[in-house]
Protein backbone atom coordinates (compact mmCIF):
# COMPACT_ATOMS: atom_id res chain seq x y z
CA UNK A 1 0.00 0.00 0.00
CA UNK A 2 1.07 3.47 -0.92
CA UNK A 3 0.09 6.74 0.90
CA UNK A 4 -3.21 7.42 -1.82
CA UNK A 5 -4.68 4.27 -1.30
CA UNK A 6 -7.61 4.20 1.04
CA UNK A 7 -6.26 2.68 4.45
CA UNK A 8 -9.79 0.91 4.19
CA UNK A 9 -12.38 -0.45 1.90
CA UNK A 10 -15.52 1.52 2.76
CA UNK A 11 -17.63 3.01 -0.12
CA UNK A 12 -17.10 7.11 -0.17
CA UNK A 13 -20.18 8.93 1.39
CA UNK A 14 -21.35 11.88 0.09
CA UNK A 15 -19.46 13.25 -3.03
CA UNK A 16 -16.08 12.01 -3.21
CA UNK A 17 -13.53 14.35 -5.65
CA UNK A 18 -10.14 14.10 -5.89
CA UNK A 19 -8.65 17.50 -5.22
CA UNK A 20 -4.80 16.86 -5.74
CA UNK A 21 -2.59 14.21 -7.60
CA UNK A 22 1.08 13.95 -7.90
CA UNK A 23 4.00 11.93 -9.15
CA UNK A 24 7.71 11.81 -7.89
CA UNK A 25 9.61 11.87 -10.97
CA UNK A 26 13.30 9.77 -10.82
CA UNK A 27 15.91 10.85 -12.82
CA UNK A 28 19.02 8.72 -13.92
CA UNK A 29 21.10 9.69 -17.45
CA UNK A 30 23.65 6.94 -17.10
CA UNK A 31 22.78 3.50 -15.88
CA UNK A 32 25.30 1.39 -13.54
CA UNK A 33 27.58 0.25 -16.65
CA UNK A 34 28.07 3.62 -17.46
CA UNK A 35 25.75 3.46 -20.64
CA UNK A 36 23.69 6.47 -21.71
CA UNK A 37 19.93 6.05 -21.20
CA UNK A 38 19.21 8.81 -23.36
CA UNK A 39 20.44 12.30 -24.59
CA UNK A 40 23.36 13.97 -22.51
CA UNK A 41 22.72 17.28 -21.15
CA UNK A 42 25.04 19.91 -22.91
CA UNK A 43 27.73 20.06 -20.16
CA UNK A 44 27.99 16.41 -20.57
CA UNK A 45 28.85 16.21 -24.08
CA UNK A 46 32.11 17.64 -23.31
CA UNK A 47 34.25 14.81 -21.66
CA UNK A 48 36.85 17.33 -20.58
CA UNK A 49 33.81 18.76 -18.75
CA UNK A 50 33.63 15.32 -17.20
CA UNK A 51 36.80 14.49 -16.27
CA UNK A 52 36.74 17.10 -14.06
CA UNK A 53 33.97 15.34 -12.55
CA UNK A 54 35.75 12.56 -12.34
CA UNK A 55 38.56 13.77 -10.76
CA UNK A 56 36.82 15.58 -8.19
CA UNK A 57 35.01 12.15 -7.48
CA UNK A 58 38.38 9.68 -7.05
CA UNK A 59 40.29 12.70 -4.93
CA UNK A 60 37.28 12.72 -2.46
CA UNK A 61 37.64 9.11 -2.20
CA UNK A 62 41.59 9.05 -2.11
CA UNK A 63 40.98 12.06 0.78
CA UNK A 64 38.58 9.66 2.49
CA UNK A 65 41.18 6.77 2.39
CA UNK A 66 43.76 8.58 3.82
CA UNK A 67 41.48 10.47 6.85
CA UNK A 68 40.67 7.03 8.18
CA UNK A 69 43.85 5.64 8.19
CA UNK A 70 44.79 8.83 9.91
CA UNK A 71 42.22 8.12 12.60
CA UNK A 72 43.24 4.55 12.76
CA UNK A 73 46.93 5.73 13.34
CA UNK A 74 46.09 8.00 16.42
CA UNK A 75 47.01 11.28 14.27
CA UNK A 76 43.07 12.35 14.07
CA UNK A 77 39.64 12.02 16.02
CA UNK A 78 36.66 10.27 14.95
CA UNK A 79 35.31 10.63 11.23
CA UNK A 80 32.39 10.53 9.20
CA UNK A 81 33.36 8.56 5.60
CA UNK A 82 31.92 9.85 2.24
CA UNK A 83 32.59 6.57 0.58
CA UNK A 84 30.47 5.77 -1.82
CA UNK A 85 28.31 9.50 -1.77
CA UNK A 86 30.92 11.02 -3.87
CA UNK A 87 28.39 11.46 -6.91
CA UNK A 88 25.84 13.13 -4.88
CA UNK A 89 29.09 15.67 -3.50
CA UNK A 90 30.43 16.68 -7.17
CA UNK A 91 26.54 16.72 -8.32
CA UNK A 92 25.96 19.08 -6.60
CA UNK A 93 29.14 21.41 -6.32
CA UNK A 94 29.74 21.17 -9.70
CA UNK A 95 26.50 23.24 -10.24
CA UNK A 96 26.73 25.94 -7.59
CA UNK A 97 28.22 29.12 -7.89
CA UNK A 98 30.94 30.70 -5.69
CA UNK A 99 28.67 33.19 -4.51
CA UNK A 100 26.30 30.50 -3.36
CA UNK A 101 25.91 29.81 0.20
CA UNK A 102 25.90 25.84 0.98
CA UNK A 103 24.99 24.13 4.45
CA UNK A 104 26.38 20.50 4.88
CA UNK A 105 25.94 18.07 6.40
CA UNK A 106 29.29 15.87 7.46
CA UNK A 107 29.76 13.94 4.34
CA UNK A 108 29.43 16.44 1.82
CA UNK A 109 33.47 17.18 1.35
CA UNK A 110 33.42 16.64 -2.21
CA UNK A 111 31.00 19.86 -2.71
CA UNK A 112 33.18 21.67 -0.22
CA UNK A 113 36.30 21.18 -2.13
CA UNK A 114 34.79 22.06 -5.56
CA UNK A 115 34.09 25.20 -3.66
CA UNK A 116 37.30 25.88 -2.18
CA UNK A 117 37.01 24.48 1.05
CA UNK A 118 40.62 23.02 2.03
CA UNK A 119 41.28 19.40 2.90
CA UNK A 120 43.76 20.46 5.95
CA UNK A 121 40.92 22.38 7.42
CA UNK A 122 38.50 19.29 6.70
CA UNK A 123 41.37 17.53 8.80
CA UNK A 124 41.39 19.97 11.34
CA UNK A 125 37.97 20.01 11.83
CA UNK A 126 37.84 16.21 12.66
CA UNK A 127 41.65 16.23 14.93
CA UNK A 128 39.32 18.13 16.77
CA UNK A 129 40.54 22.05 16.09
CA UNK A 130 37.51 24.29 15.37
CA UNK A 131 39.54 26.77 13.23
CA UNK A 132 39.37 24.09 10.44
CA UNK A 133 35.62 25.59 10.43
CA UNK A 134 36.90 28.77 9.79
CA UNK A 135 37.69 28.71 5.67
CA UNK A 136 39.80 30.65 4.56
CA UNK A 137 37.81 30.38 1.25
CA UNK A 138 33.81 30.63 0.80
CA UNK A 139 33.81 32.41 3.76
CA UNK A 140 29.85 32.70 3.36
CA UNK A 141 29.69 28.84 3.54
CA UNK A 142 27.90 26.80 6.59
CA UNK A 143 30.55 25.07 9.02
CA UNK A 144 30.01 21.14 9.38
CA UNK A 145 26.89 20.59 11.07
CA UNK A 146 26.66 17.34 13.31
CA UNK A 147 23.44 18.01 15.03
CA UNK A 148 21.42 16.67 12.09
CA UNK A 149 18.78 18.66 10.30
CA UNK A 150 19.87 22.10 12.83
CA UNK A 151 21.22 23.12 9.05
CA UNK A 152 18.11 23.35 7.26
CA UNK A 153 16.62 26.51 9.25
CA UNK A 154 20.21 27.97 8.22
CA UNK A 155 20.17 27.27 5.00
CA UNK A 156 16.30 28.67 4.55
CA UNK A 157 17.51 31.76 6.76
CA UNK A 158 20.54 32.60 4.17
CA UNK A 159 17.99 31.91 1.54
CA UNK A 160 15.50 34.52 3.13
CA UNK A 161 18.24 37.14 3.24
CA UNK A 162 18.98 36.84 -0.33
CA UNK A 163 15.46 37.15 -1.22
CA UNK A 164 15.11 40.36 1.02
CA UNK A 165 18.32 41.89 -0.47
CA UNK A 166 16.92 40.87 -4.00
CA UNK A 167 20.21 38.68 -4.90
CA UNK A 168 20.61 36.29 -7.82
CA UNK A 169 22.27 34.16 -5.35
CA UNK A 170 20.81 30.11 -3.47
CA UNK A 171 21.46 28.70 -0.42
CA UNK A 172 21.37 25.05 -0.70
CA UNK A 173 20.92 23.00 1.98
CA UNK A 174 21.52 19.62 2.69
CA UNK A 175 20.41 16.66 5.32
CA UNK A 176 20.34 12.70 5.63
CA UNK A 177 17.31 10.64 5.07
CA UNK A 178 17.63 10.16 9.40
CA UNK A 179 17.58 13.63 9.08
CA UNK A 180 14.52 13.89 7.36
CA UNK A 181 12.52 12.86 9.87
CA UNK A 182 12.98 15.88 12.19
CA UNK A 183 11.40 19.00 12.75
CA UNK A 184 13.74 21.48 11.85
CA UNK A 185 13.24 20.01 8.39
CA UNK A 186 9.20 19.95 8.27
CA UNK A 187 9.40 23.97 9.56
CA UNK A 188 11.96 24.65 7.14
CA UNK A 189 10.48 23.18 4.12
CA UNK A 190 7.06 24.73 4.97
CA UNK A 191 8.80 28.59 5.14
CA UNK A 192 10.82 27.65 1.95
CA UNK A 193 7.54 27.28 0.18
CA UNK A 194 5.28 29.74 1.67
CA UNK A 195 7.75 32.58 0.97
CA UNK A 196 9.07 31.19 -2.87
CA UNK A 197 12.60 31.36 -1.13
CA UNK A 198 15.99 31.02 -3.15
CA UNK A 199 17.28 27.38 -1.39
CA UNK A 200 17.51 23.89 -2.26
CA UNK A 201 16.99 21.67 0.16
CA UNK A 202 18.68 17.64 -0.39
CA UNK A 203 18.06 14.85 0.91
CA UNK A 204 21.26 12.90 0.83
CA UNK A 205 19.01 9.23 0.70
CA UNK A 206 21.94 6.90 1.64
CA UNK A 207 19.31 4.34 2.68
CA UNK A 208 20.77 4.28 6.56
CA UNK A 209 20.71 6.56 9.80
CA UNK A 210 23.63 4.61 11.84
CA UNK A 211 21.88 1.37 12.26
CA UNK A 212 18.33 2.13 11.33
CA UNK A 213 17.56 1.26 7.68
CA UNK A 214 15.51 3.61 5.15
CA UNK A 215 12.15 0.90 5.21
CA UNK A 216 11.85 1.69 9.00
CA UNK A 217 12.41 5.68 8.91
CA UNK A 218 9.29 6.52 7.14
CA UNK A 219 6.53 4.91 5.49
CA UNK A 220 6.15 7.43 2.70
CA UNK A 221 6.96 5.57 -1.15
CA UNK A 222 9.77 8.55 -1.26
CA UNK A 223 11.46 11.21 0.48
CA UNK A 224 11.10 13.51 -2.07
CA UNK A 225 7.08 13.97 -1.66
CA UNK A 226 7.57 15.53 1.55
CA UNK A 227 7.87 18.42 -0.54
CA UNK A 228 4.40 17.94 -1.60
CA UNK A 229 2.85 18.85 1.49
CA UNK A 230 5.22 22.06 1.40
CA UNK A 231 3.76 22.93 -1.78
CA UNK A 232 7.68 22.97 -3.06
CA UNK A 233 8.39 21.03 -6.47
CA UNK A 234 10.01 17.75 -5.82
CA UNK A 235 11.53 15.10 -7.60
CA UNK A 236 14.36 12.02 -6.86
CA UNK A 237 17.79 11.58 -8.77
CA UNK A 238 19.99 8.74 -8.98
CA UNK A 239 22.92 10.35 -7.15
CA UNK A 240 25.36 7.31 -7.86
CA UNK A 241 24.74 9.32 -11.30
CA UNK A 242 26.92 12.27 -11.22
CA UNK A 243 25.87 13.86 -14.71
CA UNK A 244 22.13 13.19 -13.57
CA UNK A 245 22.87 14.52 -9.89
CA UNK A 246 24.18 18.03 -11.42
CA UNK A 247 21.98 17.90 -13.97
CA UNK A 248 18.79 18.38 -11.46
CA UNK A 249 21.03 20.33 -9.17
CA UNK A 250 21.46 22.91 -12.21
CA UNK A 251 17.80 23.33 -13.01
CA UNK A 252 16.54 23.73 -9.38
CA UNK A 253 19.48 26.24 -8.68
CA UNK A 254 18.59 27.83 -12.25
CA UNK A 255 15.15 28.57 -10.85
CA UNK A 256 15.56 29.34 -7.55
CA UNK A 257 18.05 31.77 -8.93
CA UNK A 258 15.41 33.58 -11.57
CA UNK A 259 13.20 33.77 -8.77
CA UNK A 260 11.22 30.64 -8.96
CA UNK A 261 11.75 29.49 -5.52
CA UNK A 262 13.05 26.38 -3.77
CA UNK A 263 13.27 22.95 -4.85
CA UNK A 264 13.23 19.87 -2.89
CA UNK A 265 15.72 16.73 -4.43
CA UNK A 266 16.40 13.03 -2.69
CA UNK A 267 19.44 11.80 -3.94
CA UNK A 268 19.47 8.18 -4.01
CA UNK A 269 23.21 6.72 -3.25
CA UNK A 270 24.41 3.85 -0.63
CA UNK A 271 26.39 4.76 2.17
CA UNK A 272 29.92 2.10 1.92
CA UNK A 273 31.44 3.01 5.33
CA UNK A 274 30.71 2.60 8.46
CA UNK A 275 28.98 5.68 9.60
CA UNK A 276 31.72 6.97 11.23
CA UNK A 277 35.11 5.67 12.45
CA UNK A 278 33.18 5.01 16.08
CA UNK A 279 30.93 2.67 14.41
CA UNK A 280 31.05 -0.78 13.21
CA UNK A 281 28.04 -1.36 10.38
CA UNK A 282 28.73 -5.51 10.34
CA UNK A 283 26.55 -5.51 13.97
CA UNK A 284 23.57 -4.18 12.03
CA UNK A 285 23.83 -4.12 7.97
CA UNK A 286 23.76 -7.59 6.46
CA UNK A 287 27.45 -8.23 4.20
CA UNK A 288 25.35 -9.10 1.37
CA UNK A 289 24.16 -5.62 1.34
CA UNK A 290 26.82 -3.72 0.86
CA UNK A 291 28.14 -6.30 -1.59
CA UNK A 292 25.32 -5.76 -3.84
CA UNK A 293 26.01 -2.35 -3.62
CA UNK A 294 29.56 -1.68 -5.17
CA UNK A 295 27.85 -2.43 -8.54
CA UNK A 296 26.40 1.06 -8.35
CA UNK A 297 29.34 2.75 -6.95
CA UNK A 298 29.66 6.21 -8.71
CA UNK A 299 33.29 6.64 -9.82
CA UNK A 300 33.03 3.11 -11.50
CA UNK A 301 30.07 4.24 -13.53
CA UNK A 302 31.56 7.58 -14.37
CA UNK A 303 35.18 6.08 -15.52
CA UNK A 304 33.19 3.14 -17.59
CA UNK A 305 31.37 5.95 -19.45
CA UNK A 306 34.98 7.72 -20.10
CA UNK A 307 36.29 4.62 -21.03
CA UNK A 308 33.95 3.95 -24.17
CA UNK A 309 33.41 7.53 -24.92
CA UNK A 310 36.67 9.72 -24.30
CA UNK A 311 39.97 6.89 -24.74
CA UNK A 312 40.22 7.02 -20.65
CA UNK A 313 43.02 4.30 -20.23
CA UNK A 314 44.99 2.83 -17.52
CA UNK A 315 47.78 5.28 -17.97
CA UNK A 316 45.59 8.11 -17.60
CA UNK A 317 44.10 6.89 -14.48
CA UNK A 318 47.29 6.21 -13.16
CA UNK A 319 48.42 9.44 -13.40
CA UNK A 320 45.17 11.22 -12.28
CA UNK A 321 45.86 8.86 -8.88
CA UNK A 322 49.44 10.20 -8.28
CA UNK A 323 48.66 13.09 -9.14
CA UNK A 324 45.49 13.62 -6.66
CA UNK A 325 47.69 11.21 -3.83
CA UNK A 326 50.48 13.62 -4.10
CA UNK A 327 47.81 16.50 -3.44
CA UNK A 328 46.36 14.84 -0.49
CA UNK A 329 49.75 14.31 0.78
CA UNK A 330 50.69 17.90 1.22
CA UNK A 331 47.62 18.53 2.69
CA UNK A 332 47.91 15.95 5.52
CA UNK A 333 51.29 18.00 6.23
CA UNK A 334 49.92 20.86 6.53
CA UNK A 335 47.58 19.47 8.88
CA UNK A 336 50.35 17.71 10.94
CA UNK A 337 51.98 20.55 10.75
CA UNK A 338 49.58 22.82 12.46
CA UNK A 339 50.47 23.55 15.88
CA UNK A 340 47.41 22.90 18.41
CA UNK A 341 45.47 25.28 20.02
CA UNK A 342 46.38 26.01 23.56
CA UNK A 343 44.30 24.01 25.55
CA UNK A 344 42.57 27.16 27.66
CA UNK A 345 41.60 28.21 24.41
CA UNK A 346 38.41 26.07 24.98
CA UNK A 347 37.27 28.84 27.53
CA UNK A 348 37.69 31.56 24.42
CA UNK A 349 35.42 33.02 22.03
CA UNK A 350 32.09 32.09 24.79
CA UNK A 351 31.84 35.00 26.95
CA UNK A 352 32.41 38.90 26.63
CA UNK A 353 33.92 38.70 30.66
CA UNK A 354 34.91 35.26 31.40
CA UNK A 355 32.55 34.36 34.97
CA UNK A 356 34.60 34.07 37.55
CA UNK A 357 34.34 29.88 37.98
CA UNK A 358 35.02 29.43 34.57
CA UNK A 359 38.28 31.88 34.71
CA UNK A 360 39.96 29.57 38.24
CA UNK A 361 39.15 26.68 35.42
CA UNK A 362 41.34 28.27 32.73
CA UNK A 363 44.16 29.20 35.48
CA UNK A 364 44.05 25.41 36.06
CA UNK A 365 44.22 24.76 32.91
CA UNK A 366 47.21 26.92 31.93
CA UNK A 367 49.16 25.76 35.16
CA UNK A 368 48.63 22.10 33.32
CA UNK A 369 49.95 22.94 30.50
CA UNK A 370 52.82 24.52 31.70
CA UNK A 371 53.86 21.20 33.34
CA UNK A 372 52.90 19.10 30.17
CA UNK A 373 49.82 18.47 28.70
CA UNK A 374 48.62 16.72 25.53
CA UNK A 375 50.29 17.78 22.47
CA UNK A 376 49.02 15.84 19.45
CA UNK A 377 45.95 16.60 17.70
CA UNK A 378 44.16 12.90 18.95
C1 LIG B 1 19.84 16.46 16.79
C2 LIG B 1 20.62 15.18 16.75
N1 LIG B 1 20.03 14.04 17.19
C3 LIG B 1 20.72 12.87 17.16
C4 LIG B 1 22.00 12.84 16.68
C5 LIG B 1 22.78 11.53 16.66
N2 LIG B 1 22.97 11.15 15.25
C6 LIG B 1 24.14 11.37 14.62
S1 LIG B 1 24.08 10.89 13.04
C7 LIG B 1 22.50 10.30 13.20
C8 LIG B 1 21.81 9.64 12.05
C9 LIG B 1 21.81 10.51 10.85
O1 LIG B 1 21.30 9.79 9.75
P1 LIG B 1 21.05 10.50 8.38
O2 LIG B 1 20.31 11.77 8.60
O3 LIG B 1 20.45 9.51 7.47
O4 LIG B 1 22.52 10.92 7.90
P2 LIG B 1 23.76 9.97 7.56
O5 LIG B 1 24.58 9.84 8.80
O6 LIG B 1 23.22 8.68 7.08
O7 LIG B 1 24.54 10.70 6.50
C10 LIG B 1 22.04 10.52 14.48
C11 LIG B 1 20.71 10.13 14.95
C12 LIG B 1 22.57 14.06 16.23
N3 LIG B 1 23.80 14.11 15.72
N4 LIG B 1 21.85 15.20 16.27
MG1 LIG C 1 21.41 8.36 6.07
Amino acid sequence: MNASERPDHSPPLGSETRVVAFEIKHTQIIDHHGAPLGPLPEFAKDPAELIKLYRAMVLTRLFDNKAIALQRTGKMGTYASSNGQEGVAVGMGSAMQPCDVFAPVYREYGTQFMRGVAMHEILLYWGGDERGMNYAQQRQDFPISVPIASQIPHAVGAAFAMKLRKEPRVSVGVLGDGASSKGDFYESLNIAGAWQLPVVIVIVNNQWAISLPRHEQSFAATLAQKGIAAGVPCEQVDGNDVIAMRYIMERALERARNGGGPTLIEALTYRMSDHTTADDASRYRPPAELEGQRQFDPIMRLKNYLTHNADWDDAKEQALQAECSAEIESEVKLYLDTPPMPPESMFDHLYETLPAIYKEQRDEVMQLGATGGGEDHV
